[in-house]
């Protein structure tokens, strides 16, 4: 009969080696199998004589528990190997950032907007907001635009039902902050309105921001100096010039168109300005009586001057911006350099 120490010796040395866990079972059958070897010297016990067989049957049992005994650490070694393995595959360092945890940064418009209410809010003004959805009376009716007035069709209203609006400018808001404070009044209104109205120049929806100031000795030069200084400011141009073309509006008399010298070309003449050097930025007048009587100002002591400002257009001039459908689109590659 073979040495079981033998056999159990070659079988621990067999096992010292595997990485594989089908392999070890192979190993294992090899051994402690059916047909493997310590199996076979159990079997051949009986062919000894039965003096020898309890010391025989001694040693094999120890080889087996020795085979047995590297069997199990074999076994745990490679299943600790494995779950170090795939625990080192599947790391994750969570102190990482996250993808796409992007900056962002305001709209182009939004920062426009802004800049405009703070320039008006730090010489006097108050900043107000209100309804996108109004009557037909604060939108036309209490600005001088009587119903089947033609006025109504130059602003390409959206109706909301029969008698409701999506605002087609923000000076509904102006005359429901005059109902609200008495003259002196000092406001600015940003926020969108609507026209329908759509191709290269306008959107269905855009911004404006109006204002109104209410006083005792309100004048139109008063009118000019505001809005000059205002766009001298907006601009950073200290020696930005402007001229006032006269116009036409029915809530004011008289109406004027203000332009300023192209900030793009400094006057000389471009693309931006159309070859003339200038730029119209804005629309404004002192306010009719028909506007104010109604609500409760005395004409004959309070005059007021208006005005309304396209807010994309300001936008376009001072980032130089040449399309405006640009600010509509969302495409993050124009957005993000205004971060
Ligand atoms: C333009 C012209 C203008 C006004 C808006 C106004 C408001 C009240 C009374 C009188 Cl409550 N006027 N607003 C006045 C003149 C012009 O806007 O072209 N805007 C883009």
């Amino acid at each position: 009969m073979q040495d079981p120490h033998e056999i159990a010796a070659e079988a621990v040395a067999a096992l010292a080696v595997i990485e594989d866990a089908a392999l070890l079972e192979e190993v294992k059958a090899r051994y402690l199998g059916k047909t493997g070897s310590i199996t076979d010297l159990m079997k051949q016990l009986g062919k000894l004589d039965a003096s020898e067989r309890p010391v025989a049957g001694a040693r094999i049992n120890e080889a087996k528990q020795q085979v047995e005994a590297a069997l199990t650490a074999r076994r745990e070694a490679i299943a600790a190997s494995a779950l170090a393995r795939k625990l080192a595959a599947e790391a994750l360092d969570v102190s990482l950032p996250g993808r796409g945890a992007g900056v962002g940064g305001l709209h182009p418009v939004t920062r426009t907007l802004a800049r405009i209410t703070e320039l008006f809010h730090s010489i006097g003004f108050d900043v107000a907001d209100g309804p996108e959805i109004e009557t037909d009376h604060y939108n036309f009716t209490a600005l001088n635009i009587p119903a089947n007035h033609p006025a109504r069709a130059m602003h390409d209203t959206f109706y909301v039902g029969t008698s409701d609006v999506l605002r087609t400018h923000t000076s509904p808001m102006q005359v429901r902050y005059l109902e609200t404070h008495a003259a002196p009044a000092k406001v600015v209104v940003p926020g969108r309105v609507y026209r329908c109205d759509s191709d290269m120049t306008h959107t269905p929806m855009f911004h404006q921001v109006e204002g109104l100031w209410v006083d005792e000795d309100v004048t139109f030069a008063g009118l000019k100096g505001v809005l000059i200084e205002f766009m001298r400011a907006f601009f950073e141009q200290d020696e930005l010039r402007a001229r006032f073309r006269p116009s036409f509006f029915p809530f004011t008399e008289p109406s004027a168109e203000m332009d300023i010298g192209c900030v793009a070309c400094g006057g000389s003449g471009c693309r931006v300005c159309s070859h003339t050097g200038w730029l119209e930025v804005l629309g404004c007048g002192m306010v009719h009586p028909n506007v104010l009587t109604p609500l409760g100002v005395d004409t004959e002591k309070h005059v007021g001057f208006a005005f309304g400002l396209g807010v994309e257009r300001l936008a376009m001039l001072r980032y130089g911006v040449n399309d405006l459908r640009l600010f509509f689109e969302n495409d993050l590659r124009f957005l993000a350099q205004f971060r």
